[in-house]
């Protein structure tokens, strides 16, 4: 359960660090399949895998190889993984998620990412619901810390109040996936680290900007990051990562009621085939 301290620390700075969510099981179970898919990618040259979408499931970054993998992302491994389809259901988020939203939560996707040392991946700053606009923004992102975390091997960052703005994300009528370079300085400035040990859970509002720096250490940085909403919060544009279990109720009860808050609301780009690094401009490996 989240104390009222947590509670308000959601509400007023837009995100909230909860120590020890996942107890060290349930992280070792997680890291696990994460190792494993790391070894598979071994064996392709470029991105790969399929989403009900028909984007690339396993997102390698440009110099990937089978001595050295560079796997950045896998896309909704609930779709795939017992093991994080039963912590996204079962673990300790959905509890802590319906204290912020509930009690009738609603899942939408998932991702893994992972900086190993020696990869380039990095997160511009951006807020979730500009790629992911619903009819109201009672929705969590929650990131559960695989691994230790602090700036040198790329923690995430969150700029506190930063949930009571909506920034563009487009530049010379292209969406970019960032902030747009306007706000970037000060972003910058305002940001803080997100420093933390494995099994820690930073909840974060859907506006709340955000980005994290690459890894720069010898360690491995490997964050599970998965996306809930209030069950009367409905997308407005076709999820970028859709799972098949988008839209499954989680806790609580389902809805055909949605609800609306008044707000003027840039809506993204559809973005094809790609993943948050590509549309921010990172280099990708190609299969083929
Ligand atoms: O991995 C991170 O540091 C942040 C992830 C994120 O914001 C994203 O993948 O959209």
């Amino acid at each position: 359960m989240l104390t009222d301290l947590e509670l308000a620390q959601y509400r007023t700075d837009g995100y909230v660090m909860v120590r020890g969510a996942a107890n060290p099981d349930q992280v070792r179970a997680l890291r696990a399949e994460a190792d494993r898919w790391v070894d598979e990618s071994r064996a392709h040259p470029g991105s790969y895998g399929e989403t009900p979408n028909g984007k690339t499931r396993f997102d390698l970054e440009a110099g990937h190889s089978a001595a050295a993998p560079r796997l950045r992302r896998i896309a909704n491994p609930v779709d795939i993984s017992d093991v994080y389809k039963d912590f996204v259901w079962d673990g300790p988020v959905p509890d802590l998620v319906a204290q912020l939203v509930g009690p009738d939560v609603k899942f939408h996707h998932c991702k893994l990412n992972i900086k190993m040392p020696g990869m380039a991946a990095y997160v511009g700053y951006h807020q979730d619901h500009a790629f992911t606009p619903h009819t109201n923004d009672d929705m969590v992102t929650a990131l559960l810390l695989l691994d230790d975390m602090s700036e040198d091997n790329g923690c995430l960052m969150v700029v506190p109040r930063s949930h009571r703005r909506q920034l563009t994300h487009y530049e010379k009528d292209v969406f970019r996936g960032v902030v747009a370079g306007e706000h970037r300085a000060e972003v910058e400035r305002n940001a803080v680290p997100m420093i933390g040990k494995s099994g820690d859970l930073c909840l974060m509002h859907s506006w709340c900007v955000h980005g994290s720096g690459e890894n720069r250490s010898e360690r491995p940085r490997r964050m599970f990051i998965a996306d809930y909403t209030a069950a009367d919060a409905f997308p407005l544009t076709p999820s970028n990562i859709p799972s098949i279990y988008s839209g499954h109720i989680i806790r609580g009860k389902p809805t055909r009621v949605a609800r609306l808050v008044a707000a003027t609301i840039e809506l993204p780009a559809p973005s094809a085939g790609k993943s948050v690094f590509e549309v921010q401009g990172q280099g990708t490996a190609y299969e083929g």
